[in-house]
């Protein structure tokens, strides 16, 4: 490609090419491949449009108590009831798993992926995120052809990466997805666009003399990048798409509970969500001139954020932990290879090669990144559910390096810890103070362990199922323990089951 050529599509982003004739040819061809693959007018629109807020606000009003379901009002036979649709969806494989693996970790400040960062459970071949999670989506299938033995579904695990955490995430899945019992063909690796960063003023900048630097496009670029497997997904039976960020150590991935409700209510789109508090710098899934949406904190402003409610709660209580659950027929209606959301702006401490030819590193923000957030085609939804969780069950991500004390290694890991804790004491059992054990996720899914294992170990002394040894390990309970448990698991057994529902 000639440089007159190339100087006509860069248009007025010519400093592009400043340093053209410093670069050998492996250089010159790189760079003239990277802009022949960009679209600079739909870049620099998508730069100017982005100064306006993506989607300008109206009246806002928290989600109506009807569409609000809270787990902790349910009663057990409600839970179960949810639970038992989910799981038959799941063994009629009708529920994917979407994990959006594609950021930059940069507040972690790993050069790994967050998803393949060893977390210092010490159990293969679940210590990574996404080594949990796979083992977890094993777990499910196996629960789900226990309570449906005539079916066989298998979970889709569809796991979107971009260009820089691509390669090192497939190397670990490669690794982990057999270790959890999961088959290779089940999961779908597709990355995400990437999208110039701009200065201030829109210029774009060179990360050095011959690349142009790019950042993913926002975990919003989920539609476009994952419309090709659609129709796949579709001829596979798939009706339920789970999609959750990576770095939640305590993610239920594909939870039967979640796509239960889906089912009962013929939702097109369901988000979890936390109950906020007060101060908490979180985003709030609201009403928006009666359309679904989330706001950030400073949007609400300060009068909104701090209103109570009747009943004591903040009245925009519904705290966004980035969990969703699409129909496979919601994302039909819009996905397409082109589609994408309005551009959000980030500032942003961006590293660049000036007019010297001199990498600067910034040491306060010098330019902005722009991105499509997943949660702005809530708007489309025609039948839209939040679903309340506890925080402490369900929600512990890993955000930052572990001198911040707060969503870092040290404190997933106590959440994970604290979450087996609660599910040994709901079972009987109550750990030693101070002893910290965690359960593998091939052991149980969210603490159902004793219901499946106990009833087995009761009614033969001789069994003793391998994958019982870390418990076994970490607490021997008595005899009268496991008599107990085993009275309450064949109590429960007892309920109306699900075999028969189709
Ligand atoms: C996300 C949510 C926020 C809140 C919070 C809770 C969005 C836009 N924001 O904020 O509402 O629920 O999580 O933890 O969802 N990712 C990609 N590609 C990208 C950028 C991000 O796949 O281009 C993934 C990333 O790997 C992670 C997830 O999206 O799994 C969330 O990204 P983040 O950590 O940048 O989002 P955060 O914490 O600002």
């Amino acid at each position: 490609m000639s440089l007159e050529k190339l100087q006509e599509k860069v248009g007025t982003q010519k400093h592009l090419l400043d340093f053209w004739n410093e670069l050998n040819e492996t250089e010159r061809d790189q760079l003239s491949e990277q802009v022949l693959s960009m679209d600079f007018s739909a870049c620099h629109a998508a730069f100017v449009s982005s100064a306006q807020p993506p989607l300008p606000i109206k009246e806002l009003r928290p989600i109506p108590d009807e569409r609000h379901v809270i787990k902790a009002h349910l009663s057990k036979d409600e839970v179960e009831n949810y639970w038992n649709k989910g799981l038959n969806a799941i063994a009629k494989g009708q529920v994917a798993a979407v994990v959006l693996a594609g950021g930059q970790a940069s507040r972690l400040g790993s050069d790994q992926p967050k998803g393949t960062l060893p977390l210092g459970l010490h159990i293969s071949p679940q210590d990574s995120l996404l080594g949990l999670q796979a083992a977890k989506i094993a777990k499910l299938e196996l629960l789900a052809r226990e309570a449906y033995p005539d079916c066989n579904g298998k979970i889709q695990w569809l796991v979107m990466t971009s260009k820089s955490t691509d390669e090192p995430t497939r190397k670990h899945l490669e690794k982990v997805v057999p270790e959890a019992g999961l088959l290779l063909e089940q999961v779908t690796i597709f990355s995400q666009d990437n999208i110039p960063a701009f200065d201030m003023s829109g210029n774009f900048l060179l990360a050095d003399k011959h690349t142009i630097t790019t950042s993913p496009n926002g975990n919003g670029g989920l539609f476009s990048a994952i419309s090709k497997y659609l129709p796949g997904l579709d001829k596979r039976g798939v009706k339920y798409v789970h999609v959750y960020c990576v770095d939640n150590v305590l993610a239920r991935v594909a939870d039967p509970i979640f796509t239960g409700i889906a089912v009962e209510k013929g939702a097109d789109v369901l988000t979890k969500t936390v109950e906020r508090k007060p101060g908490e710098l979180v985003g709030s899934v609201c009403l928006n001139d009666g359309v679904p949406r989330i706001v950030e904190y400073s949007e609400l402003g300060a009068e909104l954020e701090s209103q109570k409610a009747p009943n004591g709660r903040l009245l925009f209580c519904a705290g966004s932990i980035a969990n969703h659950l699409f129909t496979l027929d919601f994302l039909k209606g819009f996905c397409t290879p082109s589609f994408h959301l309005p551009y959000h702006r980030a500032l942003k401490k961006i590293s660049y090669v000036d007019a010297n030819g001199v990498v600067v590193k910034p040491t306060a923000p010098n330019g902005i990144k722009l991105e499509q957030f997943v949660f702005d085609v809530f708007d489309l939804s025609k039948n839209f559910y939040i679903f309340e969780v506890k925080n402490e069950q369900e929600f512990a991500p890993l955000k930052n390096a572990e001198s911040a004390g707060v969503d870092c290694l040290s404190t997933c890991r106590r959440s994970l810890a604290n979450e087996t804790r609660r599910w040994l004491k709901e079972s009987g059992f109550v750990l030693p103070k101070g002893l910290v054990t965690y359960i593998k996720a091939d052991e149980t899914y969210a603490g159902e362990v004793f219901l499946i294992l106990f009833p087995k170990i009761c009614k033969d002394p001789k069994i003793k199922p391998s994958r019982w040894a870390s418990f076994e390990e970490a607490y021997r309970p008595t005899n009268r323990d496991r008599e107990e448990t085993a009275l309450k698991c064949l109590n429960r057994e007892k309920r109306p089951n699900c075999k028969n529902e189709q």
